[in-house]
């Protein structure tokens, strides 16, 4: 990153309000970042008493994240931008941004008339404290909605049907089921409520001073949108509202629009307290996975495996063939393109778990046990699912010895690897049922957090047998907003591809899969998928 101020330059900003933290970048015309920051929920808002930027129950299956503490962390970013004097919000041309999937922001009736006049000499938190009718929103971890998944299922004919028209079948975090259960169990918020956002379509309302569309790509998140036509899915919008369909298409604004599409110019809010130039455009907001695979520049044959809170695989598609594992989105920058997508719960917060079990809550530590004990781990597998997994719906630790018998504890060296082979087992073999077969060719683009620990990276090498590719800033969700956003206005240039060249060849080789790790792990997935359709049948 270089961080020198330089005046006449061109700026465009990326922002990604994922689970843990809000982040921002800002790249100039070489596609340089020359700016960067963040704001940590738990630890730089700690009034709101989140834990990993969330409340959850356990017991209820239930997720949510205030939105208030959302809103203060743009006062907060906006203002470290500022008063680190290094960033001249004049010089920025365009903003784009990305958010956590899946979570929806309820504003009450006339909020949008506040957000159109906002007063520049006070904080967006003080000014928007009352626009919401739901004040902690539903996010992607929540598991509350079986009901209502299967309720949505049977009325559009089965899941294998929902998963044609939407991209997957229902999913308990998927926008549209959180509706639903809403206006079964919160009627009387749900009437006062004006507009549903997604996260992401949250963030550039605030921006643009007035409600956002939500794009295609985060749309198909929601099990409302029919993927193919590219538009919402009546019958879907229907069976969600309890036929109140045209009420609730309303409330999610008719027009879904393709993620690369101006959607407006910077509120005045931001002209007059920040120094925006007015003329400074907004570009859809989109999912941060979609946003991650424009700022990884993911080649066909590539995969991106996200390691962030969530672990999260994805990849570009031709030709989608939904199924009832995965999910099939729109493409974010190339609308004849999709994109197929694996996501498991317990990813990074779960490996802390366990490193704050068995290594004193020390990544260092945790690397020297993982490596200490060879791979394969002696055939031992262990799965630790702390939230209620996607596929398969487990929830709970359960550890195998190599005899593939029960046992209570591991030691710690082996719970570590347990953990971490399983974890990308899992994905791997998930990965392979939507159809996705790993070759010579293949590159493993990894980013999140646990992308920069050698020892983890080195772990998914040898289960995908692949090399792993890491970008030295792993922010991939706001650089890939910043990109998109220069990208959508960019009349020159004929392709996504032919822009972003030069930052695919700052891909570093990260970690090469050892010579054996094929025998292991192909003999270790057997397994594994004989230890997962154990967990789940039913007993
Ligand atoms: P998100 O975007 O979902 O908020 P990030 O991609 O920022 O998440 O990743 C945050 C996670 O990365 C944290 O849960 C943290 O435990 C994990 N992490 C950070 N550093 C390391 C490391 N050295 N090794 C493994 N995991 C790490
Ligand atoms: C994707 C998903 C998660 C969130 C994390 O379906 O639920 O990856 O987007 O931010």
């Amino acid at each position: 990153m270089e961080s020198i101020k330089q005046s006449n330059q061109k700026l465009w900003l990326g922002f990604d309000l994922s689970t843990q933290q809000l982040k921002s970048i800002a790249i100039n015309e070489e596609l340089i970042i020359v700016y960067e920051a963040f704001v940590h929920f738990d630890n730089d808002l700690p009034e709101f008493r989140t834990n990993g930027g969330i409340y959850s129950d356990a017991k209820a299956h239930t997720a949510t994240a205030p939105v208030l503490m959302w809103i203060k962390a743009i006062d907060l970013i906006l203002d470290r931008l500022r008063l680190n004097g290094l960033i001249d919000f004049g010089q920025v041309i365009g903003i784009s941004g990305c958010g956590q999937q899946h979570g929806s922001v309820y504003w009450k009736h006339g909020s949008e008339r506040i957000l159109m006049n906002l007063d520049p000499t006070r904080f967006l938190h003080e000014q928007l404290n009352q626009c919401f009718t739901i004040k902690d929103s539903p996010i992607w971890i929540d598991s509350s909605t079986s009901v209502e998944c299967k309720e949505l299922e049977k009325s559009i004919g089965s899941a294998h049907r929902l998963a044609q028209l939407t991209g997957s079948r229902a999913y308990e975090r998927f926008t549209g089921n959180q509706i639903s259960k809403i206006i079964k169990h919160r009627y009387d918020a749900y009437s006062q409520t004006e507009r549903i956002s997604l996260v992401s379509s949250f963030l550039a309302s605030l921006f643009i001073g007035r409600y956002a569309p939500i794009d295609l790509s985060d749309g198909s998140g929601m099990n409302l949108l029919d993927i193919n036509r590219k538009q919402w899915s009546l019958d879907c919008i229907r069976a969600v509202s309890l036929n109140q369909e045209n009420d609730l298409m309303k409330k999610l604004g008719h027009e879904v629009v393709p993620t690369t599409q101006l959607i407006g110019t910077i509120s005045d809010y931001f002209v007059q307290r920040y120094g925006f130039d007015p003329d400074c455009y907004i570009t859809a907001f989109t999912g941060d996975n979609s946003a991650s695979l424009a700022g990884m520049c993911l080649g066909s044959n590539d995969i991106a495996v996200s390691l962030g809170t969530s672990d999260t695989i994805f990849f570009t598609l031709s030709s989608p063939k939904p199924s009832i594992e995965g999910h099939i989105l729109c493409n974010p920058i190339d609308h004849n393109l999709y994109m197929g997508m694996i996501v498991s719960k317990n990813g990074s917060r779960t490996r802390r778990r366990i490193r704050d079990d068995c290594a004193d809550s020390n990544w260092s530590k945790f690397n020297e046990l993982l490596d200490s004990v060879p791979r394969g781990n002696f055939g031992n597998i262990g799965f630790y699912f702390d939230f209620q997994e996607i596929s398969p719906t487990i929830i709970g630790d359960f550890r195998f010895n190599y005899y593939g018998n029960e046992v209570l504890n591991f030691a710690p060296e082996i719970e570590i690897r347990a953990c971490v082979e399983g974890q990308f087992l899992r994905l791997k073999i998930h990965t392979e049922n939507l159809g996705f077969k790993t070759d010579k060719s293949t590159r493993i683009l990894a980013t999140g957090g646990a992308s920069t620990n050698p020892s983890i990276i080195k772990v998914l090498a040898d289960v995908f047998n692949a090399t792993v590719f890491t970008d030295s800033m792993p922010n991939s969700g706001a650089l890939g907003s910043a990109l998109l956003a220069k990208y959508s206005q960019e009349k020159s240039i004929k392709s996504f591809d032919e822009m972003v060249e030069k930052l695919r060849a700052t891909f570093k080789i990260a970690a090469k899969p050892s010579l054996d790790a094929n025998d292991i792990y192909s003999a270790l997935a057997v397994k594994y998928r004989q230890l997962e359709d154990r967990l789940t049948r039913p007993i």
